[in-house]
């Protein structure tokens, strides 16, 4: 069955697109943490950041959570929550982009 962020990034879901290409897509966040949070999806599947072996995966995504995070905020957080005991909820690899506080990131 198909994940939620496959069912996103075929727009069987809706979502706010905020920036997409042929390997990526993010998203605002349904419930977010922060002023702003926002989702980056790889569009090829993947449960979890450790099933990816690729290294230049591994980069392409970083760099697109870079770009992301850089064309929205100056300074940003990036999370990626690996596994249920880690926080992660939807088993569709993706990094989180949280920023936009006020005095700072509260978490430290
Ligand atoms: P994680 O816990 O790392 O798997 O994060 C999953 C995130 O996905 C969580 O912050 C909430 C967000 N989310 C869940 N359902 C939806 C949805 O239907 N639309 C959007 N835009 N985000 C969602």
């Amino acid at each position: 069955m198909a994940t939620l962020f496959e069912r996103i990034i075929a727009r069987e879901i809706p979502s706010t697109v905020v920036y997409e290409d042929d390997g990526y897509i993010a998203i605002k966040d349904i419930a977010p943490k922060a002023p702003v949070h926002l989702l980056v999806i790889p569009k090829r599947v993947s449960t979890r950041l450790d099933k990816i072996e690729d290294a230049q995966q591994l980069g392409e995504l970083m760099q697109t959570a870079i770009r992301v995070a850089k064309s929205q905020l100056q300074d940003y957080r990036l999370v990626i929550n690996v596994g249920q005991g880690g926080g992660q909820e939807v088993f569709h690899t993706h990094v989180h982009i949280l920023g936009g506080w006020e005095g700072g990131n509260p978490v430290g």
